[in-house]
């Protein structure tokens, strides 16, 4: 593996591994704004950063089980109606370093900023699909396909130095309001390299992990893709499995995110002064499942209030409306009155009711996913 083509990086990210590059921002960055920038954005990586050098050349080709295969250049691709989707991205392993902490998991070492939240540029899944044929309507009677797998350039060690790869089920990608696309920009920008250059998939409102970034192939699969991060990693175990008696194909890969919420605006231990305090950080649902609620408690959950949600600044954020971007995070705010030590904490309730659940013992689970925990922060307050 060559790590000697690297992109540079911005300097504030925390670095959590090097060689796959993974690096989160410090969690104020991610509240400091509803988009988060490219710069801050997490990179997430499972080999090094491949060298797209002729952009003329690149092309997709798209084949499997379709009626007429293609190869799309990225011309083809730009020539798609092309539609702007504001969509929070999260890795599953978000959190993971306060879940090994209650009891050791492998993966990297994330704190609370594997997420962020961009405007992605692109053409719809649905419309290139189209374009070989198939359709919503047709997807279900014709082809004998049932999962779309996208397929990467890269090398991962885990692929035993073969490419990244995902599937999402067909109907899915056939559905135009999955808003499943193929982005070749970020926040209006040319997509970089860190996160896909030249085009990379953003699957809304599910793990990261199904996000193909450096996009090569496409194709219509009759059963689910059977690389490594669809079925051996990326699953969700109860906390009785560990590594001796795992057995990998009990489980689902994991698609949806559940509901989530982190305080950013202050640290695991935060020394303050007695009085009123701004408590403020972001939630997100999976599904296009949107935010009801989020609470916040200044004595450890005994008792709570209702902090205040927006996405654009200063409008309310209004759960189910259409003028609210469903596929990303709203940030939160509530100013609350501290005179002595204590522990905050957050949690937030999804259009679907679902809560956080309150510890992260209940959800242990060995590969350290999904640790959507109730947030607690301790703040040691100084007179
Ligand atoms: N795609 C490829 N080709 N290779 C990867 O290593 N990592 C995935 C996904 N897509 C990955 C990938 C994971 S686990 C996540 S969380 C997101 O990309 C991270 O995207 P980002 O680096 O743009 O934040
Ligand atoms: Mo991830």
């Amino acid at each position: 593996s060559d790590y000697s083509q690297e992109p540079p990086r911005h300097p504030c990210l925390k670095i959590n591994a090097k060689e796959p590059f993974n690096a989160e921002p410090p969690r104020s960055a991610l509240i400091s704004s509803y988009v988060t920038p490219v710069d801050f954005f997490y990179k997430r990586n499972h080999g090094p950063i491949p060298v797209v050098d002729d952009i003329e050349r690149y092309c997709v080709s798209i084949s499997g089980l379709v009626e007429n295969p293609k190869e799309l250049f990225m011309k083809d691709i730009r020539m798609l109606p092309k539609y702007n989707v504001t969509a929070t991205l999260q890795c599953a392993g978000n959190r993971r370093t306060a879940m090994s902490n209650t009891r050791k998991v492998k993966g990297v070492g994330w704190d609370v900023s594997a997420i962020g939240n961009a405007v992605w540029g692109g053409a719809k899944l649905a419309d290139v699909l189209e374009l070989v044929g198939i359709s919503m309507l047709t997807s279900t009677t014709q082809s004998g396909g049932k999962h779309v797998e996208f397929v990467s350039i890269d090398k991962c060690k885990e692929e035993n130095g073969g490419p990244y790869k995902a599937s999402i089920p067909l109907s899915q990608a056939t559905n135009p309001d999955a808003d499943v696309l193929l982005a070749y920009e970020m926040n209006g920008e040319t997509l970089n390299r860190d996160h896909g250059y030249p085009l990379r998939v953003i699957v809304p409102g599910v793990i990261g992990a199904r996000s193909v970034k450096w996009l090569d192939s496409i194709s219509v699969i009759a059963e689910e893709c059977q690389g490594f991060f669809m079925q051996k990693d990326y699953k969700m175990f109860p906390p009785s499995v560990d590594w001796d008696n795992i057995n990998w194909s009990t489980r689902r890969a994991q698609m949806d995110f559940p509901v989530q919420s982190v305080i950013c605006s202050l640290e695991d231990v935060s020394a303050i002064k007695p009085g009123k305090i701004k408590v403020s950080g972001y939630a997100a649902s999976g599904g296009g499942r949107g935010i009801e609620r989020v609470d916040v408690s200044v004595d450890g959950g005994k008792t709570w209030m209702e902090a205040s949600r927006y996405q654009k600044t200063g409008i309310p954020y209004i759960t189910d409306d259409i003028s609210s971007d469903k596929w990303a995070w709203v940030l939160f705010e509530v100013t609350v009155d501290v005179m002595h030590s204590t522990e905050i904490v957050a949690k937030a309730v999804d259009i679907a009711a679902n809560v956080q659940p309150e510890k992260v013992q209940d959800i242990w689970n060995l590969r350290g996913i999904l640790n959507t925990s109730w947030h607690r922060v301790q703040v040691l307050v100084g007179h």
